[in-house]
């Protein structure tokens, strides 16, 4: 890839980096994007699954599918992308990754610093306690699983037309605002709050980066725009990056 001097430069001397991911980081591990050819949106209807109004009318389905996702992920491993992320945390001074992922393999790479802002498939959290666990059993035995209190309990990630876990939201806005750069890998743009985040750190005058096999709304924000594999395109930037 023909790197822009001017990108690869800003790189080299900033201090404070953010990076927002997307399931597109983890399609080279197996795991299905929502919104691609292969998307999990193109064979499930969203707001049957991953609202809380489909949970509440039949939460077997929304357990199924979830237990399936969690089977399939427990499978992968995570990529050279995640690695590189991963690696990245290590020699930028102040270093924050958002992701929207809830499969958990930034973790598995090593990534610390992290805010998981739709929240992770290997937690559970009970409807009415509100109490957060991490599942031992995979697949879960019997569907729904309940709380020892007896209440329902649900998978601890952020449905449509829910808020946002407020303490990663805040962390994630003040980052966003204060960073130089903003490395933006895999997202196709269209879910909000993380939607606006590339415009809002462009305002605040952060150099904006995206990595992405198709251009996607980001594009029209982004000062550069990376076309290819997120796993392909990460350690190629990296490797150009005499800082590591
Ligand atoms: C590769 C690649 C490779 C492939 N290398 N790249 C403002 C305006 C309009 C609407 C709203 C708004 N604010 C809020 C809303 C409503 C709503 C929303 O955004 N709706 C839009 C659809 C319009 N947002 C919400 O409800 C959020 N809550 C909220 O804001 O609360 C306050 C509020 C509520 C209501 C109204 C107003 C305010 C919550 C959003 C929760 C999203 N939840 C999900 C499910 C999580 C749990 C689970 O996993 O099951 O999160 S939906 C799904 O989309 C998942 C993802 O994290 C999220 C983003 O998807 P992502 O990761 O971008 O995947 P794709 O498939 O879309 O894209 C993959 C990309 O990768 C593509 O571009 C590929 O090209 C690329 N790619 N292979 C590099 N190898």
């Amino acid at each position: 890839m023909n790197f822009q001097e001017e990108m690869l430069e800003k790189f080299r001397t900033s201090r404070n980096i953010v990076v927002v991911t997307g399931s597109g980081i983890s399609a080279e591990s197996g795991v299905p994007t929502f919104r691609g050819a292969d998307g999990l949106w193109k064979k499930y209807r969203a707001e049957e699954l991953a609202t809380p109004r489909a949970f509440n009318s039949n939460p077997e389905l929304v357990w199924e599918w979830y237990d399936w996702r969690r089977q399939l992920i427990g499978k992968v491993e995570p990529n050279s992308g995640h690695e590189i992320i991963a690696r990245m945390e290590d020699y930028y001074q102040e270093f924050l990754l958002i992701t929207q992922n809830v499969d958990g393999l930034h973790r598995k790479a090593g990534s610390n610093n992290m805010v998981e802002i739709h929240g992770n498939i290997w937690r559970v959290r009970c409807t009415h306690e509100e109490t957060i666990t991490y599942l031992e059993e995979n697949p879960i035995g019997k569907l729904p699983p309940m709380c020892e209190c007896g209440a329902l309990l649900r998978p601890d990630v952020v449905w449509f037309g829910e808020s946002l876990p407020i303490e990663g939201l805040v962390k994630a806005e003040k980052a966003i605002r204060e960073c130089d750069i903003l490395l933006v890998v895999g997202t196709s743009g269209y879910v909000y709050p993380v939607a606006s985040f590339p415009m809002a750190a462009k305002a605040a005058g952060a150099m904006v980066v995206e990595i992405n096999i198709e251009r996607t709304p980001i594009s029209l924000v982004a000062d550069f725009t990376l076309l290819g594999k997120a796993g392909d395109i990460l350690p190629e930037l990296w490797n150009r990056n005499p800082k590591k």
